[in-house]
């Protein structure tokens, strides 16, 4: 039912576009996080501004964890125009299109400004590739770096041979294999239910998705490796975003740079934040040992000449460009 009135909706948007006129447009717009998280919380300042600065023009309605489509399907979605609009993790992509794992390379950027100057080296080679997939990447903002959360003390792989561990994307499958354990892919939307149900007994991930989920019920320990800071993308259907004109493509725009500035500007604030409360909820919150670390790093290294060798020149084009900076 949702489903229907809401492709009526683009139907209808569409309609409008091709007679040219300046009818206003509901959008729905799928997000994969938690309603409470900043990226979602972003994402209701974006549609605001949105509405405000295409003068009406385009509403924007935002659907929070998953709700209207699954973290999994959002992408596929707006590709075929079932939402015009969403967010999602941009490395979870990957998989289909290798050159979007750009910022899920180990120990990397590992700050919020060495992130943003991979970004910028990054963007146009990640714009043209979503461009071949029918989208348009009109913000991205990144997560706090990633850690390790445990049930135990981990001082190195010794300690995590055989332990289920939650993977996001193909990449953090890769290094858990890597540390002998075992991935499954779940959603941040249903980790706790893992969690609770031992289908995964470990993850990477930042404070935030350990905040959000109340990782403290299940688990015990978090090593702050910040490995990297992974980004969600709000994107676009190229075929509707094509067919705006220009002055809305501009408010629209406008409406996405300054959002995706104040959302980094929030990840950044908040990122020690998650932590105190991973703390206060009494979990153990420190740096990874230096022979896990130095585990880490290799893996690590070993991932980014894999990337370079799926991803080829462009891979290396951005690195080359992000090290020359
Ligand atoms: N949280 C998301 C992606 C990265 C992050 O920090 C998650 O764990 O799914």
């Amino acid at each position: 039912m949702k489903i229907n009135g809401f492709k009526m909706t683009t139907a209808m948007a569409v309609l409008a576009l091709g007679a040219g006129t300046a009818s206003a447009e509901s959008w729905d717009m799928p997000m994969a996080y938690a309603a409470t998280n900043f990226h979602s919380e972003m994402g209701v300042v974006f549609a605001d501004r949105v509405r405000e600065y295409t003068g009406g023009e385009i509403d924007i309605t935002v659907h929070a964890g998953g709700s209207l489509f699954k973290g999994g399907e959002i992408k596929r979605a707006i590709q075929t125009g079932q939402a015009p609009i969403g967010e999602r993790f941009m490395s979870a992509h990957a998989n289909e299109a290798p050159l979007l794992g750009w910022d899920n390379l180990p120990f990397v950027a590992t700050s919020y400004e060495d992130n943003e100057k991979l970004w910028q080296a990054a963007r146009d080679k990640v714009n043209a590739q979503l461009a071949d997939l029918n989208l348009v990447a009109l913000y991205t903002c990144p997560w706090p770096g990633q850690g390790f959360y445990f049930n135990k003390p981990v001082g190195s792989s010794q300690d995590t041979q055989g332990v289920k561990f939650r993977s996001y994307n193909t990449a953090t499958a890769t290094f858990a294999e890597e540390l002998g354990m075992i991935p499954v892919q779940v959603e941040a939307a249903e980790l706790s239910q893992a969690l609770a149900t031992g289908v995964a007994e470990s993850f990477i991930s930042s404070g935030s998705t350990g905040y959000d989920r109340k990782v403290w019920e299940h688990l015990t320990h978090y090593y702050k490796v910040n490995a990297w800071l992974p980004r969600n993308y709000v994107m676009v259907n190229k075929g509707i975003w094509d067919g705006l004109s220009a002055d809305t493509q501009a408010a629209v725009q406008k409406a996405a740079d300054e959002t995706g500035a104040d959302c980094s500007s929030k990840s950044a604030e908040l990122a020690d934040w998650y932590f105190e409360q991973l703390a206060a909820n009494g979990m153990s919150v420190e740096d990874a040992g230096p022979e896990f670390l130095e585990e880490l790093q290799a893996i690590g290294a070993k991932m980014t000449a894999d990337w370079l060798a799926t991803v080829g020149e462009d891979g290396q084009a951005i690195l080359d460009a992000y090290y020359a900076d």
